[in-house]
């Protein structure tokens, strides 16, 4: 093993693990947190990951837009916006925003603690503010788990308190740090039924591994696959396994789109990141009986390639 190798595979000798609670300017609120294994960053409003590095890989996994709002009521261009209770456009009702509510609703935590295994563990619950009481006047709870280390772990959990059942989408909206858009592809959705939605939700079949060469904004429907990230600029693969989800999106916006978002860099950052989506949507809906709970969770694991 090269000296660097050796070096960035050595986990520190003796590492303190440390959580910061931090307030910005606008009142938002945020947790840092350092352990032996990775560092990361949340912020309390959507109970949205913002950063996550394993102390393994010389990059984040996650991307952030330099160009992102950080306002009350805003979601945060990057990291993984949580979409629930509804993926995309809500099915009725345009006024509503996309993706749903929970992205720009406040979380409080409910636990933050060190594991066995030198992990963090965060547990958020979504709070019940009027804007979400309006959208959705069902009586529910929203919980996640988050479990920061050389993996990141993310379980959200909906619990239908009423008393008929629940109809839901919901999504992680992660978007990943790539070195370029058009050398990466990914693999484990090939012969998976999509919908396009660049081509008014055309269906097609996925023939082969993913590769990109303009906008792409593809709704896998009806998969449990473990899907794989390979970047050879990066030099590494980023493998996202899951559970309770039946669906994966993969969308990059491509140079003109993303020079129309406000909240996205005007130069060539869009080229470094690309979303891989674990939801449920369309076809594959969520139905909560009363008194259950339906959980979505993701596990990201990164493997360096020599
Ligand atoms: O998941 C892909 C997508 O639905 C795209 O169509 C695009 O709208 C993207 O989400 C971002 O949505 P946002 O509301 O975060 O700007």
């Amino acid at each position: 093993m090269t000296q660097i190798n050796a070096l960035k595979q050595s986990e520190p000798e003796h590492y303190e693990d440390d959580v910061r609670f931090i307030k910005d300017e606008n009142g938002l609120d945020y947790i840092e947190i350092e352990n032996r294994h990775a560092t990361a960053k949340l912020a309390l409003q959507g109970g949205h990951v913002m950063h996550w590095q394993p102390r393994h890989t010389a990059e984040p996994v996650l991307w952030l837009s330099k160009e992102s709002r950080y306002e009350t009521g805003r979601s945060i261009r990057g990291g993984i916006p949580l979409c629930w209770p509804w993926f995309g456009a809500h099915p009725t009702d345009s006024s509503l925003c996309m993706h749903g509510f929970a992205r720009v609703t406040p979380f409080s935590v409910i636990d933050i603690g060190q594991m066995n295994n030198g992990n963090t563990r965060v547990i958020l619950q979504m709070k019940h503010t009027e804007n979400a009481q309006r959208q959705l006047s069902y009586p529910y709870t929203l919980v996640l788990t988050i479990e920061i280390g050389a993996t990141l772990s993310m379980k959200l959990a909906t619990t239908n308190r009423a008393t008929q059942p629940f109809f839901m989408g919901e999504a992680f909206h992660t978007y990943f740090n790539i070195g370029d858009v058009e050398k990466v592809n990914i693999t484990g959705l090939e012969d998976t039924e999509y919908a396009d939605k660049l081509l008014d939700f055309w269906r097609d079949k996925q023939d082969g591994s993913i590769r990109f060469n303009q906008e792409f904004d593809r709704v896998y429907v009806s998969t449990r696959n473990e899907v794989t990230l390979h970047d050879p600029i990066l030099n590494r693969e980023i493998h996202i396994n899951k559970k309770g989800s039946n669906t994966t999106v993969v969308w990059t916006p491509w140079e003109k789109k993303a020079h129309q978002m406000p909240d996205m860099p005007k130069d060539e950052a869009w080229r470094n990141m690309i979303c891989i989506e674990t939801a449920n949507a369309m076809e594959n809906l969520v139905m909560i009986n009363p008194g259950y709970t339906h959980i979505l969770a993701v596990e990201y694991s990164v493997t360096d390639l020599q």
